[in-house]
């Protein structure tokens, strides 16, 4: 039976879905009505799902299967057609996506809160996808958010649970329910993009790698590609199995989530090859013996490289990066003669290029990287176009790297963040920075002159939207430069993450320590910006 229920009070506490869909505490989704609010607005705001298929799963994190349950019902009793689950629950990000595209779904919805912790205490989320994979853009998410403001019921049916854990198809309340291998399309996907058998020699000839999954979605998926369809040894992946909270970690790959992958590669009898990917299975880290790759490098290094692969043997469309990623992409495009956009962060500003066909690859410096085979950024993919690479050149990942500066030169890059800053302090410091910025070219900072200084807005070339207030850019004469932005992703008070860069042209100069290399950026980004003064933090939290 149908219920609809009455929303008792202020449905949700006015916030907008940000960078991917709405996170919060994993109470508050468990809350009354809460996730069933969101989940109607959602279903509200893309007209309704009456006759609709839709691809539904999560990262596995506390509450996934429990919200399963309720948007299954809520979806029954709004008319929708089909629903098609991966088993358990569990679909990694870039596998919805690839779902969606694949069986013609109308859209999906996926729950994670991606790098954030899980847990009761922790966080939860939850995105929707559109019909072509890709995350909901803004104008969506704006209705999403104006629909949660005016919801007074929400639907949904009474019954018992399904039981996720069978593959195959089932009913409720008229609406099918499809229940599939969350693996399998993704496997088969990765398998007609890459040379599998040559990355399978590669392991035959004793090629050693350590995958860690972070305790995420991706644990089945690595251990199916590489350890059953690619052949590398049994333990090649570490912390495979998915779990409620993540081991109790934050599933976050970077030097300081990923200290223990750090670690193995950096130590005695390294692998050749190390990777890590997050919570949803979208990030990717690379790491190569005694080396880090930071993901701004390898975009530029995928993409001047993708056509050692298969899928892009006939080379890029174009190549587009999040604003703060750092510009040694726009190197790799201007040398292969190829378009180049530089879009505000958050998957979602790619799908219109990557729809129109105008770029081939794209990426972020927080570690997403991605193509066209997908509307997400996906972290195995990453992965395996880097194997695919090194199947090819049969190089180490510090070889590849050296060559790939001594070529393009080097762009020296690292980010701050300063979390859990009063909202109103980290408001305040970017709104003077927006003051000022105006006021800000040919003035000196610590030796550096300021070239050019604004508040990023894109202006999209396919469907002519804008978005304004992307984050604060300011260009050194050098080809330095400082951005600043909050972040959209948190859900405790403000994250301030400060992006730096310094070009280096001269090999001989391309060793040196990252901070020292950024040494003057950092300075003149303090003096700027006046980030301890606002923030009252003598240094970042986390550096990366
Ligand atoms: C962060 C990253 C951004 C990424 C977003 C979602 O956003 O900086 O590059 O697209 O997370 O990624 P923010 O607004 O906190 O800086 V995921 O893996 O969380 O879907
Ligand atoms: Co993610």
């Amino acid at each position: 039976m149908t219920r609809i229920l009455t929303v008792p009070t202020q449905p949700i506490d006015g916030q907008k879905p940000g960078t991917s869909g709405l996170r919060k505490k994993t109470k508050i989704f468990m809350g009354p009505h809460y996730l069933e609010n969101f989940t109607q607005s959602v279903f509200d705001a893309i007209g309704g799902v009456q006759d609709k298929i839709l691809i539904l799963g999560g990262d596995g994190r506390y509450f996934n299967d429990r919200a399963v349950q309720v948007i299954l019902r809520m979806a029954a009793a709004n008319g929708a057609a089909r629903m098609i689950v991966g088993q358990g629950g569990l679909l990694s990000t870039p596998a919805a996506s690839n779902l969606i595209r694949k069986l013609g779904a109308d859209g999906g919805i996926i729950l994670s809160a991606s790098h954030n912790p899980g847990g009761i205490d922790e966080d939860f989320g939850m995105k929707f996808n559109g019909a072509n994979g890709g995350p909901a853009p803004e104008s969506v998410t704006d209705l999403i958010f104006t629909r949660t403001q005016e919801l007074t019921e929400y639907r949904i049916l009474e019954g018992a649970d399904l039981d996720l854990s069978v593959i195959g198809e089932t009913e409720m309340g008229g609406m099918a329910v499809e229940i599939v291998d969350p693996v399998a399309d993704y496997a088969q996907l990765m398998g007609e993009l890459f040379d599998f058998d040559l990355i399978r020699n590669l392991f035959i000839g004793g090629f050693r790698m350590r995958f860690d999954a972070m305790h995420a979605v991706t644990g089945p998926y690595a251990t199916a590609i590489l350890e059953g369809i690619l052949g590398a040894p049994k333990g090649t992946v570490v912390n495979g199995t998915p779990s409620p909270d993540f081991g109790g970690g934050h599933p976050d790959p970077n030097p300081v989530w990923a200290a223990d992958l750090m670690q193995a590669m950096f130590g005695k009898d390294a692998p050749d090859f190390g990777a890590a990917s997050d919570g949803d299975g979208d990030r990717n880290m690379i790491v190569g013996r005694g080396i880090y790759v930071t993901p701004s490098d390898s975009l530029a290094v995928l993409a001047a490289n993708a056509h050692l692969a298969p899928a892009y043997k006939k080379g890029l469309a174009g190549i587009a990066r999040s604003m703060p990623t750092s510009r040694a992409a726009d190197r790799v495009a201007e040398k292969l003669g190829i378009e180049c956009h530089e879009t505000p962060t958050g998957w979602k500003f790619f799908g219109n290029l990557l729809d129109a066909g105008r770029v081939t690859i794209c990426g972020e410096e927080s570690a997403g990287t991605g193509s066209d085979h997908v509307r997400e950024k996906d972290g195995l993919w990453a992965v395996l176009l880097w194997l695919n690479i090194l199947a090819r050149r049969i190089e180490p990942v510090e070889q590849i790297m050296s060559a790939h500066w001594a070529e393009f030169g080097r762009n020296y890059y690292s980010r701050h963040d300063y979390e859990a800053v009063p909202s109103e302090r980290a408001n305040a410091l970017i709104q003077r920075l927006r003051d000022i910025s105006a006021d800000l070219p040919g003035q000196q900072f610590q030796g550096l002159t300021v070239e050019q200084a604004d508040d990023f807005a894109y202006h999209d070339p396919v469907d002519g939207s804008v978005s304004a207030n992307q984050g604060i850019r300011i260009g050194f004469t050098d080809g330095s430069r400082v951005v600043l932005r909050l972040s959209g992703t948190g859900t405790e008070g403000a994250t301030l993450r400060v992006y730096l860069e310094r070009y280096e042209a001269d090999p001989a100069r391309h060793g040196l320590p990252v901070e020292e290399a950024l040494a003057p950026v950092i300075a003149a980004a303090e003096e700027i910006a006046l980030i301890r003064e606002f923030t009252g933090r003598a240094q970042p939290d986390v550096t990366t």
